[in-house]
């Protein structure tokens, strides 16, 4: 192992010798198949990590059941004070979690150790709403008698993630089940095996010091044939799945039809909108962020640009500056703002949407391509440049404007009039995110309102990406309409009942229905 890897990975314990054990259902285990961790900048290969075989996973479905039985009566209060405990470990290993992040995910230092501390923030939230997840008490129309809302424990809940955000969408979930009484199961991104072993390192060890089970937050690595046994488990009570919209139909389909609950997290297609009114000294930096950090890897990242007509010129030349500044670099070394690409597959799917891009008559402003003279130890990364593409024309019907390519690229469309740009904006499948660039209220208000935009996040005068967790995150439409991190994201993690109680001597039927021979 390079010592640049080796650093990484030993701050975080991480054995760089052998094989790695992928499970995690209180005990560490996995003898099935063997899955590389590849760094995306340079491809080395950093471990190999035995996934759950169909017996082991079943095992930790049985663990996480009995897990959620012992779980289910420990107050809620004191499942808080275990997740505080929880974010004091993650903020002691903060830099070096950010810096496995960036060594397997590929994203910058920065936003590896931004990662991590969107898990801390939403293990904090969570330790709040441990006092706070209220149910409540409805006036009822029978004398002596009272409705109480009550929520309880859910169950088992399954987290699938994906591998752009490796540790904070598990965060964000597992936060919430364990607040809300639940067991956890995380099934990662089969190429982000790392950063999940380190994080459930680290949660099990505060687990283990408070004598709670360790299958609370239990972990099985594998492929497909893993997350698709799990989907269909009706042992899990809950999926929450992040992934693409091919997938997550899937998950949501099958889920379904044995009746669990899902909660999807699919694709984003993100739009930001310009208006003549607009401070480009705070939207063109935004844009530049949305569109080219983390390489265009969010699901939240703006794909789609809408400039109004005045100020396209001015708005582009200034967006250039910007990206000429833009040089790849290793996502370690404080200095790059370009990481790579995830993987080969990716680099494949960025050059097949350029070259789309080029048949369809599109002019691209920069980029286009991928890095070809890097030195090593960065020459076998996944480096693509992050490019500008202005279509002939706004076809939200076509596939330049309506799917989302998981890569820098930003596409530009030109409108005279808001309620243009707003149509376009939802004229796609997705409804992740959007943003809306003005200082003229009157365009704030179309904007959030009833013919505003349709997206799950509608920001003014902030970019697509890189939300807060205080307010619900998720998308509607083929985004999947879920919810998770702050907001009401919890009353999805609790089973809900409505306790109708009686106090009085008598037993009246509701509506006044009479029933007696
Ligand atoms: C994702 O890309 O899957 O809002 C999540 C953001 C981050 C989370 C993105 N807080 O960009």
């Amino acid at each position: 192992l390079s010592n640049r890897a080796s650093t990484v990975l030993s701050a975080l314990d991480i054995p760089t010798a052998s094989e790695l054990h992928g499970v995690y259902d209180g005990e560490w285990c996995g003898s099935g198949d063997i899955f590389e961790s590849v760094c995306p900048a340079t491809g080395e290969v950093l471990a190999h990590v035995r996934s759950a075989t169909p017996q082991e996973l079943q095992r930790a479905l049985d663990r996480s059941r009995e897990a959620y039985m012992f779980f289910r009566s420990v107050p809620a209060p004191r499942r808080g004070e275990i997740l505080r405990q929880i974010r004091e470990a993650l903020a002691a290993k903060r830099e070096e979690l950010g810096a496995l992040i960036s060594l397997e995910m590929g994203k910058i230092r920065t936003e590896g150790v931004g990662e991590v501390q969107e898990f801390v923030d939403i293990a904090d939230y969570a330790v709040g709403l441990s006092r706070m997840m209220n149910g409540r008490v409805v006036a009822s129309e029978r004398p002596g008698h009272t409705i109480l809302e009550v929520p309880n424990p859910l169950g088992v809940v399954a987290v699938l993630s994906a591998f752009n955000f490796p540790v904070a969408v598990y965060g964000w979930n597992l936060a919430l089940s364990l607040a809300a009484g639940n067991a956890t199961l995380w099934k990662p991104s089969p190429s982000t095996p790392l950063c999940s072993i380190a994080v459930t390192k680290i949660v099990s060890s505060v687990l283990e010091k408070n004598g709670i089970p360790g299958a609370v937050a239990g972990l099985v690595t594998g492929g497909k044939d893993v997350g698709a046994s799990i989907v269909e488990s009706e042992d899990v009570d809950m999926v929450s799945f992040t992934g693409s919209e091919t997938v997550g139909r899937r998950v949501g389909q099958v889920v379904q039809s044995r009746f669990g609950k899902v909660l999807l997290e699919l694709g984003g297609n993100n739009a930001a909108v310009v208006m003549p009114d607009a401070d480009l000294s705070l939207a063109v930096p935004a844009v530049f962020f949305g569109a080219v950090g983390t390489a265009g890897q969010r699901c939240t990242s703006t794909r789609r640009l809408y400039l109004h007509s005045s100020i396209v010129q001015k708005f582009l030349s200034r967006l250039e500056t910007l990206y000429a500044s833009v040089h790849p670099g290793d996502p370690l070394d404080s200095a790059t703002l370009l990481g790579p690409l995830h993987n080969r597959n990716a680099v494949e799917i960025y050059s097949n949407a350029v070259d789309h891009l080029l048949k369809t008559g599109a002019e691209i402003l920069t980029g286009g391509a991928s890095y070809t003279s890097l030195k090593d130890p960065l020459k076998n990364g996944h480096f693509v440049m992050p490019t500008i593409a202005i279509p002939e024309r706004v076809d939200v019907s076509d596939k330049v404007w309506n799917t989302e390519t998981f890569a820098p690229i930003l596409t530009v469309g030109v409108f005279d009039e808001l309620e243009e740009a707003i149509e376009w904006n939802n004229g796609v499948p997705q409804g992740l995110s959007s943003s809306l660039w003005t200082r003229d209220l009157r365009n704030v208000g179309k904007w959030i309102g009833p013919a505003g935009s349709d997206t799950g996040i509608v920001n003014v005068n902030v970019g697509t990406s890189g939300a807060e967790i205080g307010a619900a995150f998720g998308g509607n439409k083929s985004t999947g309409w879920g919810r998770e991190s702050g907001g009401d994201a919890w009353k999805q993690y609790v089973r809900w009942s409505a306790c109708t109680v009686n106090f009085s001597d008598e037993a009246p039927l509701a509506q006044g229905v009479q029933f007696s021979p």
